[in-house]
């Protein structure tokens, strides 16, 4: 008990010290259950969150703005794929990983559970979605788990240019026709709120932030990394002649920072806990699309095992290929 109390000091003035936490470090089991279950929800965010933009590849205005969307969508993929990587570092397997997110057990952001209904949806998610997960992202390039910073680097390069993506379209909507612009208020509209969500609950209602901001696993809070959004993204909206949908939002001279309105927090409990608008749809998507690539996983286990077994197979005359 004793040795575990100083363990547990000299872990918390190795982070104090700026150090990173390595694999094979000694680490309190809370943080490393702590950190796998962040990273684990976070790979299953990136997963996910194809599925709402893969609705609109095929049908996407131009060929420009049909690559750029699929190479938008493929980057999510490799970031889900950096993410899993990153928490096998900690023991725990990617099968089991994807399992508990195939069984609706495993947490994934709240915000890929609302629907894309038409191309200024593509503008939306890439300005906001993109745009809030960069604010909480680029935090996380300086996160206490050294695996999970390093990831976070590459992640966020990608992200700045999928936020650029968003903008952009939302960009040209709002100076296009009145029907465009109406489109690109809409999809503002619908997205602003689901977006604000995404940094969780406020900070009083966080049941994980005390701790993770002590272990240096979050360097902001969730209220910090919501106001820095506010602030980044209304000018951003005005610049291009939308409204944000908030009737309270203020500039407050006093603080510095935009004043908003209350988020409906029935809402995100409601949409975590898999009653949003499109939850099941999401589930039975990567379950049906996990199903359909079993010979795919097959294939390579099959050829993963052949050449194992071709390399601990003596030399011989009879079998030159071993060698
Ligand atoms: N949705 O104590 P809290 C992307 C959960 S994808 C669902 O504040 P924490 C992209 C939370 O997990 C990038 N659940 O927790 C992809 C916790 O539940 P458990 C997404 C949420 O962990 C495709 C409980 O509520 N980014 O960029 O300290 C296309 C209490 O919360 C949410 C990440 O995943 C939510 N929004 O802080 C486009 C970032 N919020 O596990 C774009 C990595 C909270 O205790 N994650 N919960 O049962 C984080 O930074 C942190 O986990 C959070 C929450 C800030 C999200």
């Amino acid at each position: 008990m004793g040795e575990e109390f100083s363990l547990e000091h000299r872990f918390q003035a190795y982070i104090d010290a700026e150090n990173k936490i390595e694999p094979k470090d000694w680490m309190p089991e809370n943080y490393r259950k702590t950190i796998v279950r962040q990273m684990s929800q976070h790979a299953h965010s990136e997963v996910v969150g194809m599925l709402p933009e893969a609705n609109w590849i095929t049908r996407a205005p131009s060929l420009r703005s049909k690559l750029i969307l699929l190479a938008k969508v493929q980057d999510e993929g490799g970031h889900g794929l950096y993410l899993y990587s990153a928490a096998e570092t900690l023991g725990v397997s990617r099968e089991q990983m994807i399992d508990d997110l195939l069984q609706g057990k495993a947490k994934y952001s709240s915000i890929f559970n609302y629907p894309t209904l038409n191309w200024a949806d593509m503008g939306a998610i890439g300005w906001l979605v993109d745009g809030a997960a960069i604010a909480n992202q680029v935090m996380l390039c300086r996160t206490s788990y050294g695996p999970y910073a390093r990831a976070m680097v590459r992640i966020c390069k990608e992200e700045s240019f999928h936020q650029r993506q968003g903008y952009e379209i939302m960009m040209h909507m709002a100076a296009g026709t009145p029907e465009q612009k109406a489109m690109a208020q809409d999809a503002l509209n619908r997205w602003w709120w689901p977006a604000l969500m995404m940094f969780g609950p406020a900070d009083a209602a966080s049941p994980n932030t005390a701790q993770s901001m002590a272990w240096k696993i979050k360097r902001k809070t969730n209220d910090e990394l919501r106001q820095e959004f506010v602030d980044k993204t209304v000018p951003q909206a005005t610049f291009i002649g939308l409204t944000v949908p908030d009737s309270h939002l203020k500039w407050n001279e006093v603080t510095g920072h935009y004043d908003f309105g209350p988020i409906d927090w029935e809402e995100f409990t409601q949409v975590v806990k898999g009653n949003g608008p499109c939850n099941k749809e999401r589930l039975a998507a990567r379950n049906k699309a996990h199903q359909e690539g079993q010979w795919v996983r097959d294939a390579a286990t099959a050829f993963a095992k052949k050449q194992q077994a071709r390399a601990a197979a003596p030399v011989s005359a009879t079998n030159p290929s071993a060698a």
